[in-house]
């Protein structure tokens, strides 16, 4: 079927590929140094919280495109950016983070559908069947505006008490909907997109303790009940009076083992040096040792725009410059600095940098530029795998092979596949999205 599938486009698209079969990019990041390209080799991703209005700075764009291979939108998805005024949907600045994402091959976390916070006051002041359905369009409208773009949402945030008594926390959607609300909007955001990733998110839920064994056990009756759940997000934003705690691993996996992912939604750690670095490395440890642990998102780029900045929480300092706490993530994350030696044999390296270079209605066109390291390579090899229902269609620059699925293809040389040091080719194919624009996950590319 796939094969026929991809003989029968060969044909109706030869000519738009045939343009584009010898283009040759200079490469950038060096796939085995980066945050997100050594993630990706774990089977995982690492993301950045994006605020839309810093898109524009060159910094800040470089250092997210070069080390993430994810993204959240800070603010530009929450009821307030969104739906300001009932049925008046604003998607301007978060449209251009998803777009940017997808340009760049990112992952993008949809944040957030139902939250108590930056909830514009018309929503408080409805009536309970009044704001039922207003809860119920904003998921709908929301997702359906970017379905097949979302790889998971946060669809419902921070929705219990701090504190021991593991009980709800007010909002207009607890206090007038009750208990149910939350089952609801999980239910609405299913039947809005069927690809994206259903999550609920929390702070204060890293370890074991009150708050945490109440998400724990809402979780748990979902998945018995087959209320469509299937990942929960722990923000872990971290200090010196809220640190990492002792059972952090234990937690993660607890949740893992009722049958959904978890993922580490909006990592940050205050402090400095070592100690900061310990932390990080204790966080990034802790989710590649829970094999659901899909991915980590630190909650932003750079100290400089961080919600608590004063507490220099994040990897990169105000300057952009990389922090211990970096170095620490990175090699945890099996990564190599400075563009130095593992990911092949014999030092030979390579990096592998995706970017989209067309798109149509029903297809578009990746590009992935393969650059060898400090020395001189004989061969490479890049796994591109896409989301189903995605078909790749054709590829050029390359010999694939495929895994039974179909979603994974293995590129290797079209013959020759020497690189001197330093240099770069690249290939390239059409994906078929079938309604899922969303971008290939590039693999760490192998030199010999
Ligand atoms: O508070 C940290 C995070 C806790 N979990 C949910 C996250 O969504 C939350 O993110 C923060 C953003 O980082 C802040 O940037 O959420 C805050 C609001 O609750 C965001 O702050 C808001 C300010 O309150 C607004 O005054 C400001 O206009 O940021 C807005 C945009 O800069």
């Amino acid at each position: 079927m796939r094969t026929r599938i991809r003989r029968a486009l060969v044909v109706t698209t030869a000519g738009v590929l045939g343009a584009v079969g010898v283009l040759s990019l200079a490469g950038t990041a060096n796939a085995a140094s980066t945050l997100g390209a050594s993630a990706a080799a774990k089977g995982r991703y690492f993301g950045t919280a994006v605020a839309a209005n810093h898109l524009g700075e060159a910094q800040y764009a470089s250092t997210l495109d070069t080390e993430f291979n994810a993204v959240t939108p800070e603010n530009e998805m929450k009821w307030d950016a969104v739906e300001a005024t009932r049925n008046s949907f604003n998607y301007g600045p978060a449209d251009q983070i998803v777009s940017h994402a997808q340009g760049k091959g990112m992952k993008v976390r949809g944040h957030t559908l139902v939250w108590y916070s930056q909830l514009p006051g018309w929503v408080g002041g409805l009536g309970t069947d009044d704001l039922r359905s207003a809860m119920n369009n904003h998921i709908t409208q929301v997702m359906t505006h970017y379905k097949g773009k979302i790889y998971a949402w946060d669809v419902v945030n921070e929705a219990f008490q701090d504190g021991s008594s593991g009980a709800r926390r007010s909002s207009p959607f607890q206090d007038k909907l009750g208990n149910g609300y939350i089952e609801e909007a999980f239910r609405t955001a299913r039947a809005a997109d069927s690809g994206a990733k259903l999550c609920y998110n929390d702070y204060n839920t890293d370890g074991q303790n009150a708050k945490s064994n109440a998400v724990y056990s809402m979780v748990k009756d979902f998945k018995q009940r087959g209320v469509p759940i299937d990942c929960v997000g722990f923000q872990s934003h971290f200090n010196s009076a809220s640190p990492v705690p002792s059972d952090y691993q234990a937690n993660l996996q607890r949740f893992a083992d009722l049958g959904v992912d978890v993922q580490i939604t909006e990592l940050d750690i205050e402090g400095s040096g070592s100690a900061q670095a310990t932390s990080y490395g204790k966080v990034v440890n802790a989710c590649l040792a829970v094999s659901r642990c899909a991915g980590i998102t630190v909650w932003g780029v750079t100290d400089k725009y961080s919600w608590r900045s004063s507490g220099t929480p994040l990897l990169f300092d105000s300057n952009y410059s990389k922090k211990p706490a970096y170095d620490t993530v990175l090699s945890a994350l099996g990564g190599t600095s400075g563009g130095g030696s593992g990911g092949g044999t014999g030092g030979a390296t390579c990096t592998a940098t995706y970017t989209r270079t067309d798109t149509w209605s029903d297809r578009f066109n990746g590009q992935v530029t393969v650059k060898a390291g400090s020395s001189a390579i004989t061969g490479w090899t890049v796994p591109v795998t896409v989301t189903s229902p995605q078909r790749i269609s054709t590829t050029w620059n390359g010999s694939p092979t495929w895994d039974g699925s179909g979603n994974v293809m293995t590129m290797k040389p079209n013959g020759n596949g020497s690189l001197a040091a330093g240099a770069s080719t690249t290939f390239g194919f059409t994906v078929m999205t079938d309604g899922n624009t969303s971008a290939p996950t590039i693999g760490a590319c192998t030199a010999s």
